[in-house]
């Protein structure tokens, strides 16, 4: 197809698709939370052991997203980290998913994206305008994982930190993808089990077999690399010197 053929059909889609107004949710707009329980802030850090691993994935992935209220009580602030990166398979995206991980840390099993205004993933939605999209689409809202490591802050008004309710994050799980959108690993909010405060680690779901923390040779302790999580629980660090240098494209 010609240059200009190409060129005149994504003028027409464009035009379509501002007549048409921006996708949004079949339910839909994302509405904005304000009764969020000032003070509360929750954490979900990933496991020791990737769900998918690569051959350059070091260990897992390290990393977690803590939401925290607003003073206000109108939306959260989430601060999400990530590092140790596979090299390859970037931009990484992550969601809020809708279902939580099980025990024996299967990312397939906490299903699709948080979506309660019915939104879909597809086409993405636009970032200028977050109430469009799913509402557990945070790289899709506040921008992918393009550098290692990855540090971002933001407000969020459509996430509840209330349960039960249908925009509820404590309730529920993150996933880290790759850009073609195979799971890399997951973990759950607060107290509610996988990567936080069970000592236990994926199975891989069925993917790959992999070693049991216990099995692992004992390196010596890495301080500046290792990573707190629940009380007593201390992830050693898997950091090669260097990894920490930014490396995506
Ligand atoms: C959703 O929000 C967008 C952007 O603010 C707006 O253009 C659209 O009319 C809204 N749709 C509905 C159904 O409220
Ligand atoms: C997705 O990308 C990762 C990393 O490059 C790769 O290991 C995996 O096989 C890919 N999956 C599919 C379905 O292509
Ligand atoms: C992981 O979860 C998916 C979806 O629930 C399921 O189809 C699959 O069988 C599970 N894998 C294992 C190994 O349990
Ligand atoms: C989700 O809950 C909020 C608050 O109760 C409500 O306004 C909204 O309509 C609900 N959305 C859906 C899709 O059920
Ligand atoms: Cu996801």
């Amino acid at each position: 197809m010609r240059v200009s053929t190409i060129a005149s059909l994504s003028t027409l889609l464009a035009g379509n698709v501002l007549a048409q107004g921006p996708v949004t949710g079949k339910l839909g707009n994302a509405t904005v939370v304000t009764n969020n329980p000032v003070g509360k802030e929750i954490r979900a850090t990933l496991p020791e052991q990737a769900f998918w691993k690569t051959g350059s994935l070091d260990g897992n992935v390290k990393g977690s997203i803590s939401v925290k209220s607003s003073p206000n009580g109108v939306g959260v602030e989430y601060t999400v980290k990530f590092s140790n990166l596979p090299k390859e398979g970037g931009p990484f995206t992550y969601h809020i998913h809708d279902k939580v991980v099980p025990a024996d840390g299967n990312c397939t099993a906490t299903a699709a994206h948080l979506d309660p205004f019915v939104r879909g993933e597809d086409p993405v939605c636009d970032s200028k305008l977050p109430e469009t999209c799913q509402v557990g689409d945070l790289s899709g809202k506040y921008g992918k994982i393009t550098s290692d490591p990855f540090e971002a802050k933001y407000h969020d008004e459509f996430s509840s930190l209330n349960v039960g309710v249908n925009n509820s994050i404590p309730d529920r799980s993150f996933v880290i993808h790759f850009s073609n959108k195979t799971r890399i690993s997951c973990a759950n909010f607060a107290g509610s089990g996988y990567g936080n405060s069970t000592p236990t680690y994926a199975t891989t779901g069925g993917i790959k077999p992999t070693t049991q923390p216990s099995s692992q040779p004992s390196s010596s302790p890495i301080t500046a690399g290792a990573l707190t999580l629940s009380p007593g629980v201390l992830i050693q660090s898997f950091f090669a010197v260097g990894v920490a240098a930014a490396f995506l494209v």
